[in-house]
C-alpha cells in the first residue's frame, strides 16, 4: 500500500528535509491524512507553545531557520581548552549504516578512540575494515541491547577496559515494518520498544556515571532520533503515525502477554513500534537535559540525520521497497542522504565545538547546515518525558 502511494506522489513534488511542505502540497491528502490539520507551520500556536516551552526550559530562544554552515569535524576542543588526549566515544549499533560511518568519520580525524558496541563481532570486524579504518584508532566491544544483561556486562566490560568515557552515541536500531506479529528481547519487552530505547534507556542511565568523570573538554550524550516521529512533519504524518497515548502498554510492560506489545495499549504494528521507540529516544534526551544538564555540563543532543535510504534499517521491508526507497527519497521528497554525509552529521554532533548546546534536536538543511529543529508536541512533551522515563527506569530494574 505504502508503496502504491509512494508510486502515486506527484515527479514535480519537492518538498526539502524536514522542512514544512508547500503551500501547494499543503492541502493534500495523503493515506486519507488531511496535511493541513497535521502539519503545522512554526507560527501556530503549537508551533509557538512548544518553541516557548523549550526556550524557558533551555533558556535561550531557538532560531529553528537559522542554519549554521557546519565546520570540518576535524576540528579540535574549544579555543583555549588544549585536548592532550584523544576523545572517547562509544557507538552503539557501529557495524553498518549511519554508525558506522560515523565511526569512519571520527577514526579519520585520529582524534578519537571509537568504541564501536555492537552485537555481531565477526561483521562489526568485517565492516571496520572494509570501511578502512585504521585498528589504532577504534575498539569492538560486544553489546546486544536487547538483552538487559548484555547491556550491563557491556558497562562492566567497558569499566574494565579502564578507558574515559567523554561521548556515548545512542544509535542501534531495529525496524520491523513488515512483522505479523511481534517479538521480544530477553526480557521479554516488544523487540522495537525493547531494543531502540528501553536497552539505550539502561545504558546510557549507567554511562551517565562515567560521563560525569570525564575531564574532556565536551562530554555528549546523543540519542539518534527521526523525522518519522515527529508528527509536525509530513514524514511523521506518512501512517502509522507514532503516538504514545496514555502509556498503558508500557506500564504493562510491552509483554503481549496479557498486556499490549504497543506503547499506546493498541495492536501490534512493527512501524509504529519503531515511530513509537523514535519519540521515547528524543523524549528522553530531553529528560536527561532537564535533570543533569545543569548539574553535569553534559551537552544532551539528538538529531535527524536525514533520510540514509540505502541502510540496513530497511532489511525486513519487501524487496520493492527496498528497490523503490533510495529513488523516492532522492528524487521525490529529496530528503535522501548518502551513509557518508550522515556520518559526518552525526560526527559532527559528537566533535564539533559550535554543536556543544544541550537539549537540542539538530537536523540539517539542503547545503548540508547543521540548525536547531523543533520537535512535535508529542516528543517535546516535558510530562510525558517524564512519565516515560519514570515507567522505564522500573522496567529496567533502576527503581
Ligand atoms: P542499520 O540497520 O544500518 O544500523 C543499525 C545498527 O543497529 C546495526 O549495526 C545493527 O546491528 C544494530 N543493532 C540492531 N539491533 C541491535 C541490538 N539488539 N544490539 C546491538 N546493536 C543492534 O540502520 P541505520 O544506520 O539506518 O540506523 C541507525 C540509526 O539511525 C537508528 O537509530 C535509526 O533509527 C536512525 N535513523 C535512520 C534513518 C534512515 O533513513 N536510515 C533516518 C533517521 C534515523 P547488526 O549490524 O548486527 O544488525
Ligand atoms: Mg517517508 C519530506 C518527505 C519525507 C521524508 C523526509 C521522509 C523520510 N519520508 C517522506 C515522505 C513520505 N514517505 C511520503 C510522502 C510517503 C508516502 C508515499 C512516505 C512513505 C514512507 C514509507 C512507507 N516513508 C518511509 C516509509 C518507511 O517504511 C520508512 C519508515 O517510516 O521507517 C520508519 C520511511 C521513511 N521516510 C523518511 C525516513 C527518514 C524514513 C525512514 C527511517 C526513519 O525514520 O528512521
Amino acid at each position: 500500500m505504502a508503496l502504491q502511494a509512494a508510486a502515486l506522489v506527484p515527479s514535480a513534488f519537492s518538498v526539502p528535509k524536514e522542512a514544512k511542505p508547500s503551500a501547494s502540497f499543503k492541502d493534500s491528502c495523503l493515506f486519507g491524512v488531511s496535511l493541513s490539520d497535521h502539519v503545522k507551520p512554526e507560527f501556530t500556536s503549537a508551533g509557538l507553545r512548544c518553541k516557548r516551552e523549550f526556550g524557558l526550559r533551555t533558556g535561550a530562544v531557538r532560531a529553528q531557520t537559522t542554519a549554521t554552515t557546519t565546520p570540518s569535524v576535524t576540528k579540535s576542543a574549544p579555543e583555549g581548552k588544549k585536548t592532550l588526549r584523544k576523545g572517547s566515544v562509544i557507538i552503539t549499533g557501529a557495524s553498518s549504516g549511519l554508525g558506522l560511518a560515523t565511526a569512519k568519520a571520527l577514526a579519520e580525524t585520529g582524534k578519537w578512540d571509537v568504541i564501536l558496541a555492537c552485537r555481531d563481532f565477526l561483521k562489526a570486524e568485517r565492516a571496520a575494515k572494509s570501511a578502512g579504518m585504521s585498528k589504532e584508532n577504534y575498539t569492538i566491544m560486544h553489546l546486544d541491547l536487547a538483552s538487559l544483561d548484555s547491556v550491563r556486562q557491556f558497562v562492566d566490560n567497558f569499566r574494565r577496559s579502564g578507558r574515559p568515557l567523554d561521548v556515548l552515541v545512542c544509535n542501534a536500531a531495529v525496524y520491523q515494518p513488515t512483522a505479523k506479529e511481534p517479538s521480544f528481547t530477553a526480557e521479554g519487552f516488544e523487540l522495537s520498544v525493547g531494543t531502540n530505547h528501553l536497552g539505550h534507556f539502561l545504558l546510557s542511565r549507567l554511562l551517565l556515571e562515567d560521563l560525569k568523570k570525564s575531564d574532556y573538554p565536551s562530554k555528549r550524550l546523543i540519542i539518534v532520533g527521526s523525522i518519522t516521529g515527529n508528527t509536525n512533519t509530513l514524514a511523521g504524518n506518512v501512517p502509522p503515525k507514532a503516538n504514545l497515548g496514555d502509556l498503558r502498554g508500557l506500564s504493562g510492560g510491552l509483554s503481549g502477554l496479557n498486556t499490549s506489545p504497543m506503547i499506546d495499549g493498541g495492536s501490534f504494528d512493527g512501524a509504529k513500534a519503531y515511530k513509537d521507540s523514535k519519540v521515547c529516544n528524543m523524549l528522553t534526551m530531553q529528560e536527561f537535559h532537564r535533570q543533569f544538564h545543569e548539574e553535569t555540563g553534559i551537552t544532551f543532543a539528538s538529531l535527524y540525520p536525514g533520510c540514509i535510504a540505502t541502510t540496513g534499517l530497511f532489511r525486513e521491508h519487501i524487496p520493492l521497497f527496498r528497490l523503490l526507497f533510495p529513488p523516492f527519497q532522492k528524487y521525490i521528497t529529496k530528503g535522501f542522504v548518502s551513509e557518508e554525509e550522515s556520518g559526518k552529521r552525526l560526527a559532527q554532533v559528537v566533535s564539533d565545538p559550535s554543536l556543544t548546546k544541550s537539549g537540542v534536536y539538530w537536523s540539517w538543511n539542503k547545503d548540508s547546515a547543521s540548525f536547531e529543529n523543533q520537535l512535535s508536541p508529542e516528543a517535546s512533551d516535558a510530562d510525558k518525558a517524564r512519565k516515560v522515563w519514570e515507567i522505564s527506569e522500573k522496567l529496567v530494574g533502576l527503581a
